[in-house]
């Protein structure tokens, strides 16, 4: 009745960003994300006659109401004893709801001794957050419909994601409310779907191709237009900070410089830089040197959620 599995969060180069059914946590718009190795978590799920469902996340308390609709999903009806654990510095505000919800999903079968294909294990971890789905099959995933699928393994490019930290505190809005009120109130949202719909088969084609140039671009071209669209909601959503726009300029400088790096952003201030690995430590050291940016962490691509013994 207990069981422990690890999970990587994951990086989307073309984003979800807007739902066809907000109980569902089903996409508008068909996503590609890679796993990154340094953003894992570990969680373990107990099962039993407790008085109610617990969630600790990294020893703090935390609301268990979404853990417990992935639970009632899968057909668990007993309570949760859930301790999850993150290797990486959540008060930085690094998104670690993919990497736990990815986790919790295969811990909680397993504990409940439940037999779930990965589809299904993918299905169960989008209930809880919708880029979960994602880190379930980990590498370089698809989300398009209800679960998630790998589409080439960690090993298929040697590219690393360069993570600058741009922050400390928490955001002040959370992707679930900036994604519901960008969808109601910003007029380019219809055009912002288009736009993923046509960028998702250019990126898989770009990917399978290992064309760095082409798919930096377009995933940077991807993420400044999702920020448009969040942008052009009312009330807007800046969730910007000065080194993130720093960031984005120290880029286009090292482009300028020969060395190919290009940038992502997520519901958040933090910039994720993707280059070769040769040009890693160099892009690493120009971001670092950027005032207000607190870390750097260099990532590789990471596979997918799995049981730990
Ligand atoms: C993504 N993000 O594709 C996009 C890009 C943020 C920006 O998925 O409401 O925590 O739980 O489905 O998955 C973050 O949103 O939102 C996200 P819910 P989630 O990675």
């Amino acid at each position: 009745m207990k069981a422990t599995a690890a999970a990587h969060a994951n990086i989307a180069l073309v984003k979800y960003w807007g739902k066809r059914d907000d109980a569902l946590l089903l996409p508008e718009a068909g996503s590609l994300s890679v796993a990154l190795d340094k953003l894992r978590t570990t969680t373990t799920v107990e099962l039993g006659d407790f008085a109610a469902d617990t969630l600790t996340l990294d020893s703090r308390e935390e609301n268990p109401s979404r853990a417990r609709a992935l639970l009632d999903a899968a057909g668990i009806r007993q309570r949760a004893r859930i301790d999850s654990r993150n290797e990486f510095p959540t008060a930085a505000g690094l998104a670690s709801s993919a990497s736990g919800f990815a986790a919790l999903a295969v811990a909680a079968c397993a504990a409940a001794g439940l037999r779930k294909s990965a589809e299904q294990l993918s299905s169960l971890a989008r209930l809880g957050s919708g880029s979960a789905a994602r880190s379930v099959p980990g590498g370089w995933a698809v989300w398009e419909d209800e679960s998630a699928r790998q589409v080439f393994p960690p090993s298929h490019w040697d590219l690393r994601f360069c993570i600058a930290v741009c922050s400390s505190g928490p955001k002040q809005v959370g992707s679930r409310d900036g994604m519901r009120a960008t969808r109601e109130t910003s007029p380019y949202h219809a055009a912002w779907i288009a736009q993923c719909r046509r960028d998702l088969p250019e990126a898989l084609r770009l990917l399978a191709a290992r064309d760095l140039s082409g798919l930096g671009a377009l995933a940077e071209r991807n993420a400044l237009r999702m920020h448009a669209d969040a942008l052009a909601a009312d009330p807007p959503l800046l969730y910007w900070h000065p080194p993130t726009v720093a960031c984005l300029h120290a880029l286009g400088e090292l482009r300028a410089g020969g060395i190919g790096a290009w940038g992502t952003i997520d519901a958040g201030p933090h910039v994720v830089a993707i280059c070769a690995s040769r040009d890693a430590d160099r892009v690493g050291t120009r971001l670092r040197a950027i005032p207000g940016v607190v870390d750097v962490l260099l990532c590789a691509p990471a596979g997918g959620a799995r049981l730990l013994p």
